[in-house]
C-alpha cells in the first residue's frame, strides 16, 4: 500500500494508523500547492480531488476521504481493535466522532491555513473554541474518545488538535483534552510518524 501525504496535514493520521496497526506501507509526498508528488507525477492523476491523504492499494485502487482510510485500515488487522466490529452499535458511536472531527472540527481551521478564508478567521477560532469545551465535556472519565479502547478516532483528533497551535490556541485550558492529547503524543506509532514526516 502507498500512501500519499503531506507533512503535518491530515494525512499524518492514516499515517499513524498504518504503525499502529503494523501494516507494511511506502509514503509519497505530495506538494499541495503544486499538486505535484515527490517522483514528479501530477497527484490529480492520483486523487481527482487533489487532496491528502489517498491510500493506493497494492491492486492499484485509490481510496480517499480519510475518515473511510483509516477504517478501511482498521479493518484489515481486527485483532488490534483500533475499531469496534461492523455492524455493532459502537461502530457508528465510532463513526459519529469521525464524521464531527472531519465535518465540523477539521473544516473550521480552513480560516488558519488559507489567506483566502483570512477574513473568517475570528469566527473560526471561536467555533474551534467551542468545539474543545465540548470534546474535553466528553472526556470526563475516559482515557480515549471511545472510553477505555484507544481507537482510529483519538489518532484523526490529535492530529487536528496538534493544528490548535497555528490558531493561537492553547489546548492546555482544557486539562482533559491536553491531558489526553499527551497520552496520544506518548504511543510510538505517533513518533515515529511524526519523525517519518519530518515534525521532530
Ligand atoms: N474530505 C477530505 C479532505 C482532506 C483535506 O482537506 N486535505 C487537505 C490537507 S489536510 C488538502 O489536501 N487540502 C488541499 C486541497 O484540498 O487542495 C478528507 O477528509 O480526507
Amino acid at each position: 500500500m502507498k500512501l500519499y501525504y503531506t507533512p503535518g496535514a491530515c494525512s499524518l493520521s492514516p499515517h499513524i494508523v498504518l504503525l499502529e496497526a503494523g501494516l507494511p506501507y511506502e509514503l509519497e509526498a505530495v506538494d499541495l500547492a503544486t499538486k505535484e508528488t515527490e517522483k514528479g507525477e501530477d497527484y490529480y492523476l492520483v486523487n481527482t480531488k487533489g487532496a491528502v491523504p489517498a491510500l493506493q492499494l497494492d491492486d492499484g485502487s485509490v481510496l480517499t476521504e480519510g475518515a473511510v482510510i483509516i477504517q478501511y485500515l482498521a479493518d484489515q488487522v481486527p485483532e488490534k481493535q483500533l475499531v469496534p466490529a461492523t455492524g455493532t452499535f459502537e461502530r457508528y458511536r465510532l463513526q459519529e466522532w469521525l464524521n464531527f472531527i472531519a465535518m465540523d472540527f477539521q473544516k473550521n481551521f480552513l480560516p488558519v491555513f488559507r489567506p483566502d478564508f483570512a477574513a473568517c478567521r475570528d469566527a473560526a477560532v471561536k467555533l474551534i473554541e467551542k468545539q474543545c469545551d465540548y470534546i474535553d465535556r466528553q472526556l470526563v472519565g475516559k482515557d480515549w474518545l471511545m472510553g477505555s479502547r484507544f481507537t482510529v478516532a483519538d489518532i484523526y483528533l490529535f492530529v487536528i488538535t496538534s493544528w490548535l497551535k497555528y490558531a493561537e490556541i492553547d489546548i492546555g485550558q482544557w486539562k482533559l483534552l491536553s491531558a489526553w492529547q499527551e497520552r496520544v503524543a506518548a504511543r510510538p506509532a505517533v513518533q515515529k510518524a511524526l519523525a517519518e514526516e519530518g515534525l521532530k
